[in-house]
């Protein structure tokens, strides 16, 4: 092979070589070309080589020194691209990485509490302030406190199966309280029973919870919904004073100069009895029923009715709760859809 053909060759690997360099988009493609050009099985490299047997003997030395030059040069050639490729791609992440304060920050999707959560925690603060304290009670109730102690005798309809969730579990036999059982509590008024069972007069509590009933829903209706559930006793309580803190606590909740409106009503353990209306944007919302406690309750947990009197007061959570956002269906707050609830 004549050297002048040997030597343009390896000039034309060289030139095809630094082309194929600059070319090469990322560091992938620069070590694919690396391996084409300088591979050591079958590199393009190593097949000019193959050319060098066939130089004659007086021209080796010539051929052997440009087959090295020319190695060396596309060996160099690499490492000199790669690290200037590296060198841009330090510079775009240094250009990303640079900080902008001026840009709004990405904020992470956040979780937040469900609306009647909200609710519950809005009326506690409101009633606190009022200087009542939270109480609670079970939500599995025996008979006693749901019914019994609450002037609800044996065969009254409030007891029906059809109205009420009770237990297949194992009767409780050990009470000497009648109609032993257990049920899903049907009203927080046995919250009243439990804390005056075992405080002395005066008592000022609230308590907020899910009560059950299997009524069929619809718009007002969820079979679980929330009762806040008021008891205030001292001596010389009156209706004035139910009205009163009923109008303060609708007022502060509905943000509204809320007047209240009674009328009469019926419940076995409040005497008299009445339904609660809150004005609202014109118009009249019932929110609840309330009383004067019935003194065969008072005297069932031991206190004396000729000294005191209170009141009592249980309304509904999710329609308070609807009422001030305007929704039209309770069954909303217990669908789970994040694009209603997130609106809270
Ligand atoms: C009672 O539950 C009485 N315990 C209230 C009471 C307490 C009276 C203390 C006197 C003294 P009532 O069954 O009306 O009353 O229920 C009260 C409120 O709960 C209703 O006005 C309504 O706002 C709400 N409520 C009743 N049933 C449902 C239901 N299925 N779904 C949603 N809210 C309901």
């Amino acid at each position: 092979m004549p050297l002048s053909e040997f030597l343009a060759e390896l000039d034309e690997l060289a030139k095809a070589a630094m082309a194929a360099y600059e070319s090469a988009a990322d560091a992938d493609a620069l070590e694919a070309v690396r391996i084409q050009f300088l591979g050591a099985k079958s590199g393009r490299l190593k097949a000019v080589q193959k050319g060098l047997g066939k130089i004659d003997k007086a021209d080796k030395p010539v051929a052997g020194k440009r087959f090295n030059e020319v190695k060396r040069q596309i060996e160099e050639g690499f490492a000199r691209i790669k690290f200037a490729k590296a060198e841009d791609n330090l510079h775009i992440q240094q250009e990303v990485a640079r900080h902008d304060p001026t840009i709004p920050g990405i904020s992470p999707p956040l979780g937040h509490l469900h609306p009647i959560t909200q609710t519950i925690t809005e009326i506690t603060d409101i009633m606190g302030r009022l200087g009542f304290t939270v109480t609670e009670g079970p939500e599995v109730e025996d008979h006693w406190h749901n019914f019994d102690a609450l002037n609800i005798p044996a065969e009254h309809p409030a007891r029906d199966p059809l109205d009420n969730f009770y237990l297949a579990t194992a009767q409780k036999t050990t009470t000497a309280k009648p109609q032993a059982g257990w049920l899903l509590r049907s009203q927080t008024s046995t919250v009243q029973i439990r804390v005056m069972e075992q405080t002395s007069p005066p008592v000022r509590i609230i308590s907020l919870g899910r009560v059950y009933r299997p009524d069929t829903p619809d718009a007002t209706h969820v079979p679980m919904f929330h009762q806040i559930e008021g008891l205030l006793i001292d001596r010389h309580v009156t209706m004035a004073d139910l009205k009163s803190v009923l109008r303060l606590f609708g007022t502060s909740y509905f943000e509204d100069d809320v007047h209240i409106r009674f009328r009469p009503s019926f419940f076995p353990f409040t005497e008299p009895s009445v339904e609660i209306d809150m004005s609202w944007h014109g118009g009249w919302v019932e929110m609840g029923g309330a009383g004067m406690v019935d003194p065969n309750v008072l005297r069932t947990v031991g206190y004396d009715p000729d000294q005191f009197t209170g009141f009592a007061f249980g309304l509904g959570i999710e329609r308070m709760c609807a009422q001030r956002h305007g929704i039209t269906d309770i069954r909303e707050f217990y669908k789970n859809d994040v694009r209603f609830l997130h609106q809270f």
